[in-house]
């Protein structure tokens, strides 16, 4: 998969060079460009923003270093492909989006800053790519960076190979094969700390108590944390 990254703040991706993703790019199953959208700006103060039109507080992303940034890193192919727009006003991205967008051989994510991109830019880029508007849930962020990483590695742990034993992706929270309840508390050793003790039935070895014993667990919690998950 290739991710492609558009931002005034390239600084935003290092940590994508750690651990798993970090990982992923070493084995050359994940290839990362990101790339300054101020590059695509052309008058003497490389501007970005304007103010908006109606009036109001704050600025608004210029359509033209987009448009220019989007006909470099789109072109023509027959490759499964989306880009991105993390936006406060997008759909809520989930576990189920990531699964899908796992699947795609590209991945461009358009990263705003101040009052976000010009709508025209979304309509535009629709017609040459399929256009991904996403929140990352109701609060606003100071701009689409730190949304994209998120996205970014709730997508790569879903690619095949990412992750070194695949049955710990099976029974987390809001993976299929848990209903899509949350996960159920989880213990290591030691058995006994500070007071707490771990529940018996963990320590029982009877796999079908456990099983059913998590299950209950990973309905409660579901209940009082997240009912509308039910
Ligand atoms: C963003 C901003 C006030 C936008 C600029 C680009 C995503 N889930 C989630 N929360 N916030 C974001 C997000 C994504 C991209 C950008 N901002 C800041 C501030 C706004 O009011 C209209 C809009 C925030």
């Amino acid at each position: 998969m290739r991710l492609d990254y558009v931002t005034i703040f390239p600084g935003y991706f290092g940590p994508l060079s750690l651990s798993l993703i970090g990982k992923a790019i070493e084995s050359g199953r994940l290839t990362v460009v990101v790339h300054d959208l101020r590059d695509w700006a052309h008058d003497v103060h490389r501007s970005v923003d304007d103010t908006p039109f109606g009036g109001g507080a704050g600025m608004v992303m210029k359509p033209e270093p987009w448009g220019e940034a989007l006909d470099a890193l789109i072109q023509p192919s027959p490759a499964r492909r989306a880009l991105i727009i993390p936006s406060p006003s997008g759909e809520v991205f989930s576990h189920r989006c990531a699964v899908e967008l796992a699947g795609y051989d590209q991945l461009i994510f358009a990263c705003g800053r101040y009052e976000g991109i010009d709508a025209r830019v979304a309509d535009y880029a629709s017609t040459i790519i399929e256009v991904r508007e996403l929140s990352l849930g109701d609060y606003v962020l100071n701009g689409g960076e730190v949304a994209a990483l998120a996205m970014t590695e709730a997508i790569v742990r879903l690619m095949p190979g990412i992750i070194g034993n695949p049955d710990s992706l099976a029974e987390e929270s809001h993976s299929a094969t848990l209903d899509n309840l949350l996960e159920y508390p989880v213990y290591t050793k030691p058995a006994a700390w500070r007071g707490r003790e771990v529940p018996e039935v963990l320590l029982s070895g009877h796999h079908a108590k456990i099983a059913a014993w998590r299950r209950d667990q990973a309905e409660a919690l579901t209940r009082a944390r997240r009912p509308d998950l039910l």
